[in-house]
């Protein structure tokens, strides 16, 4: 069982207990879990294999916890999770992933109204009869039936970072195949999307019959749904459909380029070759019967004049435009990065303390981490008051005593209210190194209010950035209704930064919106909003969409050294 899967079924047990109304605390610490297994580097069974190792040493994983993983992973559930399942029909579940329902309120709709079933919501809110019940009214329902859409699409796309998961272990299921000389990921995935509609992978082989035998072989594999000649497709028990192409090494540059898309930069390839009177195809490029290339992707391009594209520009959005002008961009890389500015200790809902935080930070490369735990008003994680605030910042300045070559900030998440203003007094964010503001509450007010309340935070001259500036969660939760435009005007004017917050199910900005801030000159800073030493490692996930927005090291400011960033802000 993968990290994914384990994580996924304990996040359906913090579901299920949250839907019969459970003791909050005991919701969180299955939800702390989840997080913590996914984040972490390495697959839980690889420690649960090693006699010499326990589970409990993962920081955050308690006895308790880790003997229901250990379940999971031998048995595939655990006694908790059967017992809840017994007891809520499963069609329920669908239920709780309607965004902004949640499953509290989907309990009251099933209890008081006997809703089973997505389609008896939906005919429940037309009928108006949701509107009527306690907690809810008009808006509501209508807001239950808008996203009704992405409760029914939510898992037909995987998370990159699941997929990459995948990948990682589909590569070294192959390396003893002496039939496949070497194995590429295509498709969105290799194009960096935030998500994946299904995996492509290329095998450079001759023998197809020992590559798709070894491939049938795949542990995680539930289902082959076709098996051809040269191409095998099979479902995997998270439900991902991964397509195998065997391609000889004469093609492999075509089938690569091919199969990496999209389909609408492969449009615009096939015009430009028609008009110099050549074709191009999966299998190369070719002047009436001669093959001209196809076994590097780079002569393909390279036939046509153009330059071996990054994968991530190729949507059919400015990357010819930029080749034809040769100013295609230097990506920003992951090496670029100098410091990460969104993360959270014990002092509110993460799990490493400060120390461990930085010095986790610095084993990875970084030279700063911005310490930015919730403010007050999210009670629920433990946000921070002015004077816990303060005194955390004591501890940060001693600890930067301590420390050499590695600067810990003075930084807070701080709430942007329901009503407008900031959950904490200027006075106090004053004394800070890096303010980020966020909205976690009224994500439900209008594209006017919400739009307000960020501008008057840019506005505050305490602020730095606006963390997870749309609030979408990939597959779970629709953007709130926000003029993203104003927010960059705003932004520009004032000198500020947006965060693209890196965390695989936000990636908030998006990569059109990254495109858009940089159109407007406006500074990304790419943060992990990590809650535990290995959430640091979800920088890279942020960099593949910052780059499919087509920023530059200049670009992003976390590119620069704290002192340069520091100025870029305008704090002495
Ligand atoms: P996904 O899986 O929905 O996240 O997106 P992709 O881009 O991976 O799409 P997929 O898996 O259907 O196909 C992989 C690539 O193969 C696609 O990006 C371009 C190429 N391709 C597939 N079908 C066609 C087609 O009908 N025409 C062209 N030009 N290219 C295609
Ligand atoms: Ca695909
Ligand atoms: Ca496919
Ligand atoms: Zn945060």
């Amino acid at each position: 069982m993968t990290n994914a899967e384990i994580a996924a079924r304990l996040e359906q047990v913090a579901d299920l207990l949250e839907f019969q109304g459970a003791n909050p605390f005991r919701i969180r610490a299955y939800r702390n879990g989840a997080r913590t297994i996914q984040d972490l580097p390495e697959p839980v069974e690889a420690i649960l294999e090693d006699p010499a190792r326990r589970l409990t040493e993962v920081k955050g994983i308690g006895k308790d916890l880790a003997e229901k993983i250990a379940d999971l992973v031998s048995t595939g559930t655990t006694a908790i999770l059967d017992e809840l399942l017994a007891e809520i029909p499963e069609t329920v579940l669908a239920l709780l992933r309607v965004p902004g329902l949640g499953p509290k309120r989907a309990a009251v709709l099933h209890r008081e109204l006997g809703i089973n079933t997505l389609d008896q919501l939906r005919q429940a809110c037309q009928s108006g009869q949701v509107r009527q019940m306690k907690g809810f009214g008009a808006k509501t329902e209508a807001s239950i039936l808008e996203n009704l859409e992405i409760a029914e699409e939510a898992g037909k796309r995987t998370y990159w970072a699941i997929a990459d998961e995948i990948v990682e272990a589909l590569k070294a299921h192959f390396v003893d195949c002496p039939a496949v000389k070497r194995i590429e990921p295509a498709g969105s995935y290799r194009r960096g999307r935030d998500t994946v509609g299904d995996l492509d992978l290329l095998a450079l082989a001759e023998d197809a019959e020992a590559v798709m035998d070894h491939f049938a072989r795949f542990s995680s594999i539930s289902q082959v749904l076709l098996r051809g000649g040269t191409k095998m497709s099979v479902r995997l028990g998270i439900g991902l459909q991964v397509d195998l192409r065997v391609v000889p090494a004469e093609s492999f540059g075509a089938a690569l380029q091919y199969f990496t898309g999209s389909q609408a930069h492969n449009v615009v390839l096939r015009g430009m070759a028609k008009a110099r009177g050549l074709k191009i195809n999966e299998y190369g490029v070719f002047r009436g019967e001669a093959r001209i290339a196809g076994e590097e992707e780079a002569d393909v391009y390279a036939v046509l004049d153009l330059p071996l594209f990054p994968p991530e520009l190729r949507e059919a959005r400015r990357e010819f435009e930029w080749a034809a002008a040769g100013s295609l961009p230097e990506l920003v890389r992951l090496e670029d990065l100098r410091g990460d500015l969104h993360a959270h200790s014990t002092w509110s809902d993460g799990m490493a303390t400060i120390e461990e935080m930085a010095a986790a930070a610095r084993q990875r490369g970084l030279a700063y981490l911005a310490m930015t735990d919730h403010s007050k008003r999210v009670a629920m994680a433990g946000g921070l008051d002015a004077d816990q605030l303060l005194r955390q910042w004591e501890e940060v300045d001693a600890i930067n005593r301590r420390l050499k070559g590695f600067r810990v900030l003075k930084g807070v998440e701080v709430d942007i209210l329901e009503g407008g203003g900031l959950d904490l007094p200027d006075e106090v964010l004053a004394q800070g190194d890096w303010i980020v503001a966020s909205v976690h509450y009224g994500q439900n007010q209008s594209r006017e209010r919400i739009t307000r309340r960020v501008v008057e935070a840019i506005e505050n001259p305490c602020v730095c950035a606006i963390a997870h500036p749309t609030g979408r969660l990939l597959n779970q939760r629709k953007a709130y209704e926000i003029d993203l435009e104003a927010v960059f005007r705003a932004a520009a004017d004032n000198r500020k930064m947006l965060e693209l917050n890196a965390h695989p199910k936000r990636l908030d900005l998006d990569d059109v919106a990254c495109a858009a801030a940089r159109n407007y000159g406006v500074p990304v800073v790419i943060a992990t909003d990590a809650h535990n030493i290995d959430g640091l490692g979800t920088l890279r996930y942020g960099i593949l969409q910052a780059r499919r927005g087509g920023l530059t090291r200049n670009d992003v400011a976390n590119s620069r050294p704290w002192p340069e960033l520091r100025k870029m802000i305008g704090k002495k």
